[in-house]
């Protein structure tokens, strides 16, 4: 085993990718309440008044927004909790997830 030359010769670069991230979208409706989107905005996403205020009038006049950006999985779990919370009111509020460029 002591003879068998285990050590590369050959410089490998170390290829370290960031993860890929994912936005998460608010789309706009016509049903659910501005203030129960802003609700959901600050309750699953950690946004304070303001900012959840903007992201859903943002939505509200151009049909969608980016919300923030996640990992995959958690950009995923966001949308699904963010999308079921309306459901569970009987509201068709709807988020989204897309790869960014
Ligand atoms: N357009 C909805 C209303 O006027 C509010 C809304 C904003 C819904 C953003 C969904 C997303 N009640």
């Amino acid at each position: 085993m002591n003879d068998v030359d285990t050590k590369s010769r050959t410089k490998v670069k170390p290829k370290i990718e960031r993860p890929r991230l994912h936005k998460v979208i608010l789309f706009n409706d016509d049903f659910t309440p501005r203030e129960f989107v802003v609700m959901v905005l600050k309750a699953e996403f950690g946004m304070n008044a303001d900012q959840a205020q903007q992201v859903m009038i943002t939505a509200h006049r151009r049909g969608a927004c980016v919300v923030a950006v996640f990992t995959k999985d958690v950009a995923e779990t966001k949308a699904t909790r963010a999308t079921d919370a309306g459901r569970k009111m009987g509201f068709p509020l709807l988020f989204g997830t897309e790869p960014e460029e």
